[in-house]
Order: C-alpha cells, then sequence, then structure tokens
C-alpha cells in the first residue's frame, strides 16, 4: 500500500479544527488531528507546505519509521506546531491501518484492557452556589467524576467559567481578550468550594480541579494541603512545568495527587517528572503530544513509576484525537482517567463518529481505524475563524500565565 495524496482541512464548525486527510492508492483514507487552540493556520502549512511532499509514496503501515522521519529528519525537533503535525500523521496512519487490517485501532495498541473508559466532566459556576448546581446536573447526566472550576469573588472572569448561557469555551474569536487575575482570593475560595462540595455530594463522586498554571509551586503546595481533606482525584496543572523540579517542592508538601502535561509535546517536557514520582497523572493526548505512536511509548514508561494518563479532551482535541484518546486509554494498562468536555452539535455534524457515552464511561465502539469521519462538505460551509486564547495580567498590568 501506498500514499499517493493528503490534504488539509480546515473548518470551524463552532470552533476551528485543523484535519489531515491521507489517501491511499487502495481507495482507504485514514484521518488525523493536527488543531493547536489559536495557532491553527501554522500546523495547517507546516503540514501542507513542509510534511506532506515527503509522504507521498510511502508505505502507511510504516508508522514507526515516518514518525523517526518526521522527528530526527527535520534536524529541528520538537515544539507544538512540530509535534501537532507530526501528530496529524501519525494517528491518520494508525487510522489507516486499522481499516486495512479491518479493526479497530485499540486492537492494534493491546487490544481491551477494559470495556469503558471513566471520563470527567466540567462543571462550572459564577460563583460556588452556581458551580454545585452544575456539579448536581452533571451527576444527573450519569458523571462519575467531575471538575470543578468556580468564579472567585472579585475577579471579574476565571479560568473555566462560562460567560454566560452556554458551555465554557476557552478560544474567543477575534483578537486575545484579557483578564485579571490575583492568586490570593483564589487560594482563599477554592478550599471552601470543595469542602461545600464534599458536604453536598459526599464522598462517592470523584472530584479535581484545574489550577491552569496560575500559582507558584509554594502556592501550589499550600493549595494541595488544604485540599487533602475533600480527597480530589487530582489537582491540574498547579504550577508551569518548564522547570519540571518545581513540582519537587508541591509533592513535599502533600498528598493530594497531580496532573499535568497538557501543553506537553514529547515525553522530554515529562521525563522528571516521571522518574522522580513528582506526578500521579501524564496529561498529554495524541494531537499535542506527537500522535498514537510517541504517546504509547510515554505511557508505557509511565507505568514503570505507577504514572497513570489522563488524556487532554477539551473542544479544542477534535472528534478525530477523542476517538484516538479512547481507543488508546481502551488498551493501555495504565489508564487512569479521560477529560471528556463534549463538542457542540455542529461539530459532531462535521466529524461523524462511533465513540459514545453512557453512565459516566466513554466507549470507542468497534469499527475498524478510529470510527471517526470528516463530512467535507459540510466541513467546507464553515471557514476559518480567526479565534485566539486569552491573556491574563495581575491585578498590577504585569503579563501572568494564563
Ligand atoms: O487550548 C487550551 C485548552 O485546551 C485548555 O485551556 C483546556 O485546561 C484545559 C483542560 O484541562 O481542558
Ligand atoms: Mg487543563
Amino acid at each position: 500500500m501506498k500514499i499517493t495524496r493528503a490534504t488539509v482541512n480546515v473548518t470551524s464548525p463552532g470552533r476551528n479544527f485543523v484535519t489531515l486527510k491521507i489517501e491511499t492508492d487502495e481507495g482507504i483514507y485514514g484521518l488525523g488531528d493536527g488543531t493547536l487552540n489559536g495557532r491553527e493556520l501554522a500546523v495547517a502549512s507546516y503540514l501542507t507546505d513542509h510534511v506532506i511532499p515527503c509522504i507521498i509514496g510511502r508505505d502507511p503501515f510504516q508508522t514507526e519509521d515516518i514518525w523517526q522521519y518526521l522527528y530526527r529528519g527535520p534536524y529541528w525537533r520538537r515544539g507544538p506546531v512540530t509535534m501537532s503535525a507530526i501528530a496529524a500523521v501519525d494517528v491518520a496512519l494508525w487510522d489507516i491501518k486499522g481499516k486495512a487490517l479491518e479493526t479497530p485501532v485499540y486492537n492494534l495498541l493491546g487490544g481491551k484492557s477494559r470495556e469503558g473508559l471513566l471520563v470527567y466532566c466540567h462543571a462550572n459556576g459564577k460563583d460556588l452556589d452556581h458551580a454545585l448546581e452544575d456539579v448536581a446536573h452533571h451527576i444527573d447526566l450519569g458523571y462519575k467524576a467531575i471538575r470543578i472550576q468556580s468564579g472567585i469573588p472579585g475577579l471579574a472572569s476565571t479560568y473555566g467559567v462560562a460567560k454566560g448561557p452556554g458551555g465554557y469555551e476557552p478560544a474567543e474569536r477575534g483578537l486575545p481578550s484579557e483578564a485579571a487575575w490575583a492568586t490570593e482570593p483564589y487560594l482563599r475560595y477554592v478550599p471552601q468550594l470543595f469542602a461545600k462540595a464534599r458536604e453536598q455530594f459526599g464522598e462517592e463522586v470523584h472530584l479535581l480541579h484545574d489550577c491552569h498554571h496560575r500559582l507558584t509551586p509554594i502556592e501550589a503546595a499550600r493549595l494541595g494541603k488544604e485540599l487533602e481533606p475533600f480527597h480530589l482525584f487530582w489537582m491540574e496543572d498547579p504550577t508551569p512545568a518548564e522547570l519540571q523540579e518545581n513540582f519537587k517542592t508541591i509533592r513535599e508538601h502533600t498528598t493530594t495527587p497531580i496532573a499535568v502535561g497538557e501543553v506537553f509535546n514529547t515525553i522530554w517536557d515529562a521525563h522528571d517528572l516521571i522518574r522522580n514520582r513528582w506526578i500521579d497523572y501524564i496529561r498529554m493526548t495524541t494531537v499535542h503530544g506527537g500522535g498514537i505512536t510517541h504517546l504509547k511509548k510515554i505511557a508505557d514508561f509511565a507505568s514503570l513509576y505507577a504514572v497513570r494518563t489522563g488524556c487532554h479532551g477539551p473542544t479544542d482535541v477534535s472528534p478525530v484525537s477523542m476517538a484516538a484518546a479512547l481507543h488508546f486509554g481502551t488498551a493501555v494498562n495504565n489508564f487512569g482517567i479521560q477529560e471528556h468536555m463534549p463538542h457542540s452539535a455542529e461539530t459532531d455534524a462535521v466529524f461523524p463518529h462511533h465513540y459514545t457515552f453512557k453512565d459516566g464511561f466513554m466507549y470507542p465502539g468497534d469499527a475498524p481505524g478510529l470510527g471517526v469521519d470528516l463530512d467535507e462538505k459540510l466541513a467546507a460551509t464553515y471557514p476559518y475563524q480567526r479565534a485566539y486564547l486569552p491573556i491574563n495580567r495581575k491585578l498590577d498590568g504585569t503579563l501572568t500565565d494564563w
């Protein structure tokens, strides 16, 4: 079998997505996601201008060799644009392999380690009471694990809280908006939020929280310690992770489990975190983490250190990546949990898929390959729209992490 053609589709059914379609001489095609929120066109160009010309004529079954060719070949390594482009190719090739062998991708990765994948959803509200109302709503929908984010008194907006009716969506059309941030009120409010959540919903439901890189290591240590009585499933992205040693400080002070990795691109972003057991969950997903080929190696490495997976799954990870994460999570032994932020109806219509949600679990389905398609005609009716993630400034105007 040979790759004969590859094309990049950029569409915006409610938000932007970049999808690579790789076609073969046997009429089988595969899809890969290359969406990088706020930098979509950079990946589209990287693929069209630099990657596609080099893969035409290759054997699509050679996932390992093609991955190495795209990673080592250009001399310039790593980075979100490069790794998302490599991931798009890699995932499309696994999709082709599955379709050619007439089997779901999870069978190529070790077969089923479980039937369904425990997923967590997002509950949020403008304050503690509204956030807890949303938790109750998600419990009614069947979720067994719920991430809670709340507005903070005194701050006009914060990460993870919807600005109006409808779900929370991090990217906004137009140029980047700016938000104001103060750590002190946040650190005072979040323990109250989780105390109330446990009081109201008991111990059974798994509760999670995303700090979204906003704390210093010692602030994160304090928060982790104060959240201990409420037994969180995890505290996510407590501090930026460029300096992996920062997590040592947090780890030494708290038993609250720690998750990180949604902005990581390769194992080298997590190598120290994993081998020192400074984290409990590695959150990379296929699109930003170099595809199924690389993520499988990371999961296997993490399994040696009792670190489990918790793939990123927001709306900016397309249904193609959601399917890839579900096949991957079905197969790996050290699966932990999967994030589930449902896509809009418009997005689901553009990407018809076989995966399903029921009673707090997701299932990849048994279609050959990934079980996701792209309706190119419908996609063409949603042209790309410029959109960015917000910018964050402290109250004195200093630019800080969003
Ligand atoms: O593109 C950025 C989003 O994917 C990110 O803000 C979502 O933190 C996030 C999460 O945990 O889903
Ligand atoms: Mg996050």
